[in-house]
């Protein structure tokens, strides 16, 4: 009775068939691999010992749960940026100060698996001030200074399962967006403890609208819109004439809640949803939103402090568009929607059927002009659906196989990746037809142009994002690399011109002018502004105290000694605290600190700032100390010891280093 791949090949058909068989198809690949390489190709990617790439590329990590950052045109990673992730080699989750960012009302969630950068934006440009993005499996969005490369706020999104349709934003980050991917059973606990086969009646959605204050970016969530059941995929903002819109795309229009493989891929349309944002924050104003009460948790990093944040939230302000009748609309799309785009004008919204084969482009002006007249095709679950011939401009038609995303170039074209016939699509806004083609290597996800979708593109590269690399790069055991491929796109045609790995898996990326990161960044921390409890501002404020079974040492690092470096009076059943200060006032000098045995990472310690290891002593003996950054010549004499004792010894608490700066 079971043939799940013959019944799966039976009810879907089509695109769906050809899909089926290239995912079992093993080492199927376009025979033009050499020859689209160029001659110049390497002189288009050379960036010479010394100079600068042109952008930066921020590019999601996948199930790494970060976001890595590489410089385009050449490919050479930048910066590898902890976001979701505890990460030893900062210590960021593993110093005292970060621990709060990675805590969710599941407690401390040290992972998630991050799918969307998008950058900050003002007036539909990105600004290079932020980058946002999502955790999709313990629903999280995350901001990240691009003034550090630093995560500086995480927000908890509730009545929300699998964030991915996130975090895109409106053109001045007013918002970002969180949409549901699971629709869940929500409210007290007897209502959530439902049966799933009850999906239908207890199943619901929400897309909830996420402040970033401009200031400090602390975030909050403005509101919250409930929806029917089904599951959301991806959103992009509207902008200029279509600004104060949101669009969604929606799949499992079906409701399924089991083998959504078959059960989700039945009806011909699901759809893309519009939401009137601008609407939504008028109702909440007047009072017409409901505060319902949940638990999620905002955190956020103090740059003053040194210290992360993490407070409970206990309510949120939700919108039931079957009351507030004009806040959002479905339009019919084919087939399971996968990415949602708007091209640079606003005017049109590109939606992406994974198993279509046609591309339907969306009209904003004629989508208004439907609502206007009610011209609609019944109703969803209470929600106006409109009508499919009077929205759209028109199809691109038989463009490629399984397209999945677009992004423009701002002279009019779309670029649409297609998984399925693993190549990117150039097509015309204008007439719908497709210009040029080129294949990629292999099975393509999302594509990134710089500012690609924003108001602004800017044109001149298009990076594809693929989900098989085999036979691209040397072998690397049963994992392969993952890939990245840049193309060029200032000409009339597009032109491949290197491929370069990636760390987790990059689903999307985002690209920008390096001008508008560079003069921001942050050179070091003024200690002068330190506020940390703990903070030594120098030598003589070093010392070591004992509260109860505490050891707290205030510490100081600078090239090349810690003060103190000799502790003595630590006992077994202590636990010690090392709040280190590096008094460096130079760029790009960090003092690591790092202890034996220590159940923990080490410190990486900027300059200006103070991290905290906690470090429970576990044997009795001198336990050795050093600085793991290599930062002068004698960084091998950056070091120190510990002296443990016997849990009832008399030794007394004392602390000293022989340097003339600690005075003592
Ligand atoms: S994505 Cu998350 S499944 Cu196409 Cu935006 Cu890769
Ligand atoms: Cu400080 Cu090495």
């Amino acid at each position: 009775m079971k043939r799940p791949l013959l019944t799966s090949l039976l009810l879907l058909g089509g695109a769906a068939t050809v899909f089926l068989a290239i995912n079992t198809m093993q080492g199927c690949r376009p025979r033009t691999a050499q020859a689209v390489v160029q001659g110049d190709a390497a002189s288009k990617v050379y960036v010479k010992p010394g100079s600068y790439d042109e952008f930066y590329n921020f590019v999601s990590g996948g199930f790494s749960g970060q976001m890595s950052v590489y410089g385009i045109p050449s490919g050479r990673l930048l910066r590898n940026i902890p976001v979701f992730t505890e990460d030893a080699m900062s210590g960021y989750g593993f110093s005292e100060e970060t621990k709060p960012m990675l805590m969710t009302t599941h407690g401390y969630v040290p992972w998630d698996d991050s799918h969307h950068p998008e950058l900050s934006q003002t007036d539909g440009v990105p600004d290079g001030k932020w980058c946002f993005i999502n955790g999709n499996n313990t629903p999280r969005i995350a901001l990240v200074d691009l003034s550090t490369f630093r995560t500086r706020s995480i927000i908890e999104i509730p009545n929300c399962a699998g964030n991915h349709s996130s975090p895109f934003t409106t053109p001045n980050s007013e918002y970002v967006v969180a949409g549901t991917r699971f629709s869940i059973p929500m409210g007290t606990d007897a209502e959530r403890d439902v049966p799933i086969e009850s999906y239908r009646e207890n199943f619901k959605g929400t897309v909830s609208f996420i402040h970033p204050e401009p200031g400090t970016g602390k975030m909050s969530i403005a509101f919250q819109i409930i929806t029917p059941g089904m599951n959301f995929d991806l959103a992009h903002t509207g902008k200029l004439v279509s600004d104060g819109w949101f669009f969604f795309s929606c799949y499992n229009s079906e409701q399924a809640f089991s083998l959504l493989e078959v059960n989700a891929s039945q009806r011909d349309k699901d759809f893309v949803m519009a939401v009137n944002w601008k609407k939504a924050e008028q109702y909440v104003k007047e009072g017409k939103g409901r505060k319902v009460p949940v638990q999620y948790r905002s955190n956020w990093y103090n740059d003053a402090t040194h210290s992360a944040e993490s407070n409970v939230v206990n309510e949120v302000v939700q919108l039931d568009p079957r009351e507030l009748k004009d806040l959002i609309y479905f339009m019919p799309c084919p087939k399971s929607p996968h990415g949602c785009d708007v091209d640079p004008t606003g005017q049109y919204i590109v939606g992406s059927g994974k198993l279509a084969a046609l591309i339907p482009v969306f009209e904003f002006k004629k989508i208004q002009a439907a609502i206007a007249k009610n011209d609609f095709d019944g109703d969803f679950l209470g929600i106006p659906v409109l009508k499919y011939e009077s929205v759209i401009k028109g199809e691109v038609k038989k463009p490629g196989l399984g397209p999945l995303h677009t992004e423009f170039d701002g002279k009019g074209n779309a670029y649409t990746s297609f998984f399925v016939s693993s190549e990117i699509v150039k097509w015309s806004l204008e007439t719908l037809e497709p210009v040029d083609r080129v294949p990629t290597y292999y099975s393509i996800g999302h594509l990134c142009i710089p500012g690609g979708d924003s108001k602004s593109p800017w044109g001149k590269y298009v990076i594809a994002y693929n989900k098989i690399t085999k036979d691209r790069y040397l072998p690397t055991g049963p994992e392969l690399a993952q890939s990245a491929q840049l193309f060029s796109i200032d000409g009339d045609k597009m032109e491949l011109l290197l491929d370069f790995p990636t760390i987790g898996e990059p689903h999307y990326a985002q690209a920008i002018p390096a001008d508008l990161v560079k003069s921001r960044e942050v050179k070091f921390f003024d200690i002068n502004k330190n506020q940390h409890p703990y903070v030594s501002k120098g030598e003589k404020e070093t010392k070591v105290e004992r509260k109860g079974k505490e050891v707290h040492v205030w510490m100081t690092s600078i090239r090349s000694h810690f003060t103190p470096d000799n502790i003595e009076g630590v006992k077994l059943g202590d636990e010690v605290y090392f709040h280190v200060t590096n008094l460096e006032q130079d760029w790009d000098v960090p003092h690591g600190f790092a202890i034996k045995g220590a159940a923990n990472a080490e410190l990486l310690i900027m300059p200006g700032e103070t991290q905290t290891l906690k470090w429970i002593p576990d044997q009795v003996g001198v336990v050795p100390m050093y600085c793991t950054d290599f930062c002068s010549a004698l960084h091998q004499e950056m070091q120190g010891y510990v002296r443990v004792s016997p849990a009832n010894s008399n030794v007394p608490l004392k602390a000293e280093t022989r340097s003339v700066d600690a005075g003592s």
